[in-house]
């Protein structure tokens, strides 16, 4: 992150002729932020001036990959020798940072790890986009723009609060930012400051990017030591019916019994979910526990968390 002053790159105040200066959510999105923040309007139509409305981003959002493949194509993205390599120098590289994260939010390294490899590769993929073009776009012109008009809301707040430079910040189509992929209202609600410098730096500093990782996990209800998920097989196929239903978990490993999966050997009682997971030419099922479930929290997706479950499983040495 490139450290400047938002007061002496808007000392002028210029506002551009871009792609939001008349579009009709511009205004009520400024005057909002105004009566909700006390936001400087001068400082918003300056910033969003210079916004660009990109179809790139339209189109990438049309199609994730969580939305559109099956689980044994989903999985071959990530569950390549070169990702588990890069994954096991990463630990070792910053072991030093692993030890302190892992002692203090008792969330495992590979499973930090597993997460940052998964969404960038570690850090080489960290996203090109500006967020405030990927922001833009979403919040104005994208029909489930809900999700994404908050999120902007979010991101002027984080660049204020945090002396970040509105235009200079780059991240994912979705306005993801970092090794971890943090969106604003995660920046702003979990991004930890590891090495006490004064600044989240989730792009350049490794220690504040495995914190905050491992801090959402935590906040999130990650129970240290505990399972994540087993592989079962059905007594009752009806039991699948049941399956995929939710991310939530639904029932006691006694319900599921009932409902027709054979159940793993020593595990205590606990809530489970069960997901069913396509493969070439077959399926498989799993009973999920709190720890996976967690994992969706990071992305709602049952591909996502056994991406992530799996290629944890592989880190370990
Ligand atoms: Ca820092």
């Amino acid at each position: 992150m490139v450290a400047l002053s938002v007061l002496a790159l808007f000392s002028g105040l210029m506002v551009a002729d871009g792609d939001y200066n008349d579009h009709p959510k511009l205004e009520p999105f400024i005057q909002e932020m105004v009566q909700e923040h006390q936001y400087d309007p001068k400082m918003l139509r300056a910033v969003l001036s210079q916004a660009e409305r990109k179809d790139s981003i339209l189109k990438a959002i049309a199609r994730p990959a969580e939305r559109t493949k099956a689980w044994y194509e989903y999985r071959a993205i990530f569950m390549q020798n070169k990702r588990i390599e890069a994954g096991k120098a990463f630990l070792q590289e910053y072991k030093a940072i692993f030890d302190e994260v892992e002692a203090k939010y008792g969330v495992p390294r590979e499973i930090i790890a597993a997460v940052i490899g998964v969404e960038t590769f570690y850090g080489r993929n960290t996203g090109s986009y500006r967020v405030i073009d990927s922001l833009a776009t979403l919040a104005f012109d994208y029909p489930q723009r809900s999700l994404f008009y908050r999120e902007l809301k979010h991101y002027f707040l984080m660049v204020r609060d945090n002396q970040l430079d509105p235009l200079g910040i780059k991240g994912s189509y979705a306005g993801a930012m970092g090794l971890g992929q943090f969106i604003p209202s995660s920046y702003i609600s979990y991004a930890v400051d590891f090495d006490g410098d004064g600044k989240k730096d989730l792009w350049h500093n490794r220690g504040d990017a495995i914190a905050s990782v491992a801090y959402y996990f935590k906040r999130h209800g990650w129970k240290s030591g505990e399972p994540m998920a087993d592989r079962v097989t059905l007594h009752n196929t009806d039991a699948d019916k049941f399956a995929n239903k939710t991310l939530s978990l639904k029932g006691s490993l006694q319900d599921w019994q009932q409902r027709g999966v054979n159940l793993p050997k020593q595990r205590s009682e606990q809530a489970a979910a069960l997901f069913r997971y396509q493969l070439e030419g077959s399926q498989e099922y799993w009973l999920a526990y709190k720890n996976f479930y967690v994992i969706t929290r990071y992305n709602h997706s049952r591909l996502y968390a056994r991406a992530v479950y799996e290629l944890s499983q592989a880190l370990v040495e």
